[in-house]
């Protein structure tokens, strides 16, 4: 298969099964994912590999595998439109990340923010593979040439050591890869960031200063993806405010963590803007507010909820799906590989 000499927009993402997927997943990322999907070529992978960079329990993890699986199709992804897969069915993601594992350099890892946080003071015990996670980050997005990343904002540090480590390899081997065809020396193209829109970074709605995450020890924290329209009321009813009224205006939301927080989620949920939101809502007690946005949050939620869990009562369509996704992602992917291998210098038969 010839590639092209210069990589045509292809857009790469993924999420880790690491646990329930939540409302910062989805408004962060999912929702961005859906609509490129209309107008781009898309690959969304399931980043099994990256979630045993912490351990996981076996049976669990073949769960989650499939439970994240059935989010991104309850959410509107089309497994005929794009590819879905997870990413150790496609063995170039490892190969790759190897390659890269030599072209980027320690200093570069020891910046990363997310291997600090998730590291904590026991740094000395964390994986090697936790270290060495944006590697693997790198490859799963080159293994494609891939060239549009649409994620949430924690994950810009990643994204832009994934350009440096694209740039240096097409400086380190330029030689090589005008030898392997490419004409203007260049293999790899620098991956664009896409983190638009009012909730690229959701907050806890315990703590207006925390991300959102999965690996939060309250679930009062988070709103999953698979909880039911009482607890998603009962979160929201719950989450920490302050005592004034909703401001009116932007400049007073932004000093306000917890407000700007529902402020934006309620934003993303209703497709418009914290403007909008604040026209209608500014001056308004918080618990007005609330019950709007946990009505719209349920009734944003609950049809992807109810379709996941019809997803996911047959598993083994869900396996056919990734066995389908992951023969095609191959099918990109190898020749890509091949070159790779070219370029660098390994035979091959
Ligand atoms: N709070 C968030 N707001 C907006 N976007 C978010 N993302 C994650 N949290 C938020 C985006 O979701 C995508 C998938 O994330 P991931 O599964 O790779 O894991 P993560 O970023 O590590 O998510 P968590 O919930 O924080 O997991 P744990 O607790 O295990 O670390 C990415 O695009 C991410 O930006």
């Amino acid at each position: 298969m010839m590639l092209p000499q210069k990589p045509e927009p292809r857009v790469f993402s993924g999420m880790q099964p690491t646990g329930n997927l939540h409302l910062g997943n989805y408004l962060g990322a999912m929702v961005r994912w859906v609509e490129m999907q209309q107008s781009h070529e898309c690959i969304f992978c399931v980043v099994d590999m990256h979630a045993i960079t912490v351990w996981q329990d076996p049976e669990e993890l073949a769960n989650s595998i499939r439970a994240v699986t059935a989010a991104y199709i309850a959410s509107g992804l089309d497994p005929k439109r794009s590819i879905l897969f997870n990413q150790s069915q496609v063995h170039e993601h490892a190969e790759l990340a190897w390659v890269f594992n030599c072209v980027a350099r320690l200093g570069w890892l020891n910046r990363m923010t997310q291997f600090k946080e998730k590291a904590g003071k026991d740094r000395e015990n964390a994986s090697v593979g936790l270290y060495a996670y944006p590697s693997l980050m790198a490859a799963d997005i080159l293994a494609y040439r891939a060239t549009h990343v649409p994620v949430g904002e924690d994950q810009k540090q990643h994204l832009e050591l994934s350009r440096d480590i694209a740039q240096k390899f097409n400086n380190d081997f330029a030689a090589s890869i005008r030898k392997a065809g490419f004409e203007d020396g260049t293999f790899f193209p620098l991956p664009e960031p896409v983190i638009i829109g009012p909730a690229t970074r959701v907050m806890s709605l315990r703590d207006g200063t925390k991300k959102m995450s999965k690996s939060d020890a309250s679930d009062m924290s988070r709103i999953n993806m698979t909880d039911d329209a009482d607890t998603i009321a009962k979160k929201i009813q719950k989450a920490k405010t302050d005592p004034l009224p909703l401001p009116a205006d932007e400049e007073e939301l932004a000093k306000r963590p917890e407000a700007d927080n529902l402020i934006g989620i309620y934003a993303a949920l209703e497709n418009t803007a914290k403007a909008d939101v604040l026209k209608e809502f500014g001056g308004a007690q918080f618990s007005v507010f609330k019950k709007a946005l946990a009505e719209l949050a349920v009734s944003r939620i609950g049809p992807v909820n109810a379709e996941m869990k019809r997803l996911l009562s047959d598993p083994a369509e869900i396996d056919r799906i990734l066995a389908d996704g992951s023969r095609r992602a191959r099918a990109i992917a190898g020749p890509i590989m091949d070159k790779v291998k070219d370029i660098v210098g390994f035979l091959r038969s």
